[in-house]
């Protein structure tokens, strides 16, 4: 691609072009050098372009409605003139299978929406390459113009922390019933959680509900809430029924407006780009010695001649990255 065909590319972007910004993302995504290099200079040019978003995380366990949930919420959200994208990680989709088809059936209003873009990760990436592929596809959306960023991600490992560095909020969706959850996996999700929703406030499962709503205020009365001057807020709503949304949707535009009037979303923004570098620096290192040929062809000689050997794993590696940093120098 040329200068001018990337150039031409962001001016379709920033006029909202979809197929435009659907071929921007597959860039982003993309494991090939020379595609990896053109997204780089894509994505530089891009992040000079003043954004005035809002990044929201959808987080909670596989089947708490989380997609469910931001259709309901995007209604809300369209009410107020805005354009919304919705990306999604879900490591559990590759596994699956079907749930991006789920995802997207569940989302049916929106994803007819001309305001809204739907981009489901994609599958068989491994969650490094989800996260930066995620914050490059984030920046072309905004520079597209999209306000509203919403991130579903399941509140399961890595998922969780990866969506948690790249939002200004994190909203915590999670079934009623909260018992077993308080112990096990969920509460690290909850002790990042800036509001807490449980969905399915409905039928039966109403009163079951407010007692979890109790519960999970209970509970975390106990934590520090990330963002200063903030309780978290523990909601219930349905998001098949639709009930409830409006007060969530209030809720995150107030703490919008917090994070605004305090200065934490800049500050809070700016760390997330210290971390950000460091990441990059790391990927941009491991890129480095995986495409190097001799560097590579090394590597198999030594796993070879490994259990002759009476070294150490460490010591070789340690011998190895050497030599590679040895070899820098002398081309330097
Ligand atoms: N009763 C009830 N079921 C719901 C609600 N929200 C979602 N569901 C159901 O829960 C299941 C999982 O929903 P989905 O949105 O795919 O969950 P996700 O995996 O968190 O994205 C589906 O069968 C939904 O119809 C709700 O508010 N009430
Ligand atoms: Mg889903």
């Amino acid at each position: 691609m040329k200068h001018q065909e990337i150039k031409d590319l962001i001016e379709k972007i920033k006029y909202q072009d979809r197929k435009a910004i659907a071929n921007a993302i597959t860039l982003v995504e993309s494991k090939k050098e020379e595609d990896r290099k053109i997204a780089e200079l894509l994505i530089n040019q891009l992040s000079s372009i003043d954004k005035k978003s809002i990044r929201i995380a959808i987080s909670g366990p596989p089947g708490a409605g989380k997609s469910t949930f931001i259709e309901a919420l995007g209604s809300e959200i369209l009410k107020e003139n805005r354009n919304i994208a919705v990306l999604a990680i879900d490591p559990t989709s590759t596994i699956t299978g079907g749930s991006i088809l789920g995802d997207k059936t569940r989302m049916e209003k929106l994803s007819r929406n001309e305001n809204v873009f739907i981009r489901p990760s994609p599958s068989g990436m491994n969650l490094g390459g989800v996260n930066r592929s995620t914050r490059e596809s984030m920046i072309i959306l905004e520079s597209a113009g999209f306000d509203t960023i919403l991130i579903e991600t399941v509140g399961v490992g890595q998922a969780e922390t990866e969506a948690f560095e790249m939002t200004d909020i994190f909203l915590v969706l999670l079934n009623p019933g909260a018992g077993d959850e308080l112990q096990g996996i969920k509460r690290g999700i909850i002790e990042l959680s800036d509001i807490l929703v449980v969905n399915k406030s409905d039928g039966n499962l109403e009163a079951s509900s407010r007692s979890t709503v109790l519960d999970y205020k209970n509970a975390l009365k106990l934590l520090k809430p990330r963002i200063k001057n903030w309780r978290v807020p523990v909601l219930s709503c349905s998001a098949l029924e639709e009930k409830g949304i409006d007060l969530c949707w209030e809720t995150i535009n107030q703490l919008i407006q917090h994070l605004r009037e305090t200065g934490q979303l800049i500050t809070n923004r700016e760390q997330q780009k210290e971390l950000w570098l460091v990441k990059a620096t790391k990927e941009k290192f491991l890129e480095q010695i995986e495409n190097d040929v001799e560097f590579q062809n090394e590597l198999e000689i030594i796993k070879e001649t490994l259990s002759d050997k009476d070294k150490s794993v460490k010591t070789e590696a340690s011998n190895i990255i050497e030599r590679f940093l040895n070899k820098l120098r002398r081309h330097k």
